[in-house]
């Protein structure tokens, strides 16, 4: 990421922060915004805040984006205050600019925004304690009860077709067509491994049209690392990244967590030994979301859980495979060939999927109840 600390400060300093401006570093691991850790300092007091450049490339529509944010933030804020919770950690919250908005446009014309900065949690890339892998499968659970009563019409859809496989297919498609970067011949394997699968690929779409998988508000993005998890209690604290929520299936807010978590290696681990799918971790987190979901979920829904995982990582496998043959448009890289290695990996932990199909069934089965 590459913009300079001039731009960083211009942004900053346009939102109604406490005090004086320390520092602007960059920050976390996300593969889409560009995100940096604003501290300011009042009267010797720090006051830490996450400043984000939003990717307008990826959200067409960030006033829309910002709607849905500001939306949700202040729906969770008045569940938590009811619940006697702490709505300053257990959601995110935006810092309006100095003229009462909740975004900024700079002198360049990119989009910003502020949140208060979640202080004593960690977002983890890798499962460390089986426990916070359990914490966060909950509070996903828990997290699409609570929108279960946002209205989902006064959700701007952020991304269209953000986890329509099918569609998601065919632009897999047309970018090895046009192969722009010539770099097709190099991933002949990739591709086939993906052709192989598109059967499967409309099942949860066509279930929808036939009345039989309901469309609930979703976070669409319930990787790991969009979680916090209080260092204290060890409890799953905030779900942050909040872009893509969106109306869209409960198995796939399930199956996006086991794609990341339940690896037992990072998305972009170049060693493939190291990638296969955990069943402890994966029997943990079902264990988790299923408690979360207060048996809210359908028959069908639970049923199609395994399915949900191995369509997610397909998916994220595919996407990243797109990236890589259109020339790393999309995703963050930090290294040549970066999507390609964490394609690879969804790839391998999806044949692994396949070769513990039966195991997975049985394990949801198991706390199905
Ligand atoms: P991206 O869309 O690029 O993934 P995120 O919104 O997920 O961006 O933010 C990137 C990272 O920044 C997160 O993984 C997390 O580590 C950190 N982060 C984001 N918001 C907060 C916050 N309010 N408090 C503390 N850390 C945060
Ligand atoms: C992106 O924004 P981030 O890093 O949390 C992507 C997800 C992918 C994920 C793969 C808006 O998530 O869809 O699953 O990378 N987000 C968007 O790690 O495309
Ligand atoms: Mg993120």
């Amino acid at each position: 990421m590459d913009i300079s600390i001039e731009r960083r400060l211009e942004a900053a300093e346009a939102f109604a922060v406490e005090g004086q401006i320390k520092s602007c570093e960059v920050y976390g691991s996300g593969h889409i915004n560009n995100t940096f850790l604003l501290v300011c300092q009042k009267e010797g007091k720090e006051h830490s805040y996450i400043l984000q450049q939003m990717n307008h490339d990826v959200f067409k529509d960030i006033e829309g984006l910002m709607r849905n944010v500001k939306g949700v933030t202040t729906f969770l804020r008045q569940q938590i205050v009811e619940n006697h919770g702490d709505p300053d950690r257990e959601t995110l919250n935006l810092i309006p600019t100095k003229d009462g908005k909740d975004f900024y446009i700079d002198s360049q014309g990119s989009f910003w925004r502020v949140y208060l900065f979640i202080d004593g949690a960690t977002c983890y890339n890798l499962v460390e304690k089986p426990e916070d892998f359990y914490q966060s499968g909950k509070a996903f659970g828990r997290f699409q009860c609570l929108l279960a009563d946002f209205p989902a019409d006064e959700l701007t859809e952020t991304i269209p077709d953000f986890h329509h496989t099918p569609v998601r297919f065919d632009t897999f498609q047309k970018a090895v067509e046009e192969d722009i970067m010539g770099r097709a011949h190099e991933v002949q394997q990739e591709i086939a491994f993906v052709r192989e699968r598109q059967e499967e690929m409309g099942l949860a779409l066509r279930l929808k049209a036939e009345g039989r998988l309901p469309v609930r508000v979703s976070h669409n993005d319930t990787k790991l690392n969009n979680i916090m998890i209080d260092d204290e209690t060890g409890q799953a604290l905030c779900i942050i990244d909040l872009d893509t929520i969106m109306p869209g299936f409960s198995i796939f807010d399930y199956g996006d967590s086991i794609r990341f978590g339940a690896n037992t290696a990072e998305e972009d681990q170049r060693d493939l030994s190291k990638v296969s799918l955990s069943l402890p971790l994966f029997e943990i987190y079902t264990k988790g979301f299923l408690e979360g979901s207060q048996g809210r979920l359908t028959e069908t829904e639970l049923e199609l859980l395994p399915y949900g995982a191995k369509m997610m990582t397909l998916e994220c496998g595919m996407r990243f495979l797109t990236d890589y043959l259109q020339g790393d448009v999309y995703f963050h890289t930090s290294r040549a060939g970066h999507n390609l290695d964490r394609c690879r990996t969804q790839f391998a932990l999806v044949a692994d999927m396949e070769r513990k199909w039966s195991d997975m069934k049985e394990i949801v089965k198991k706390y199905q109840g």
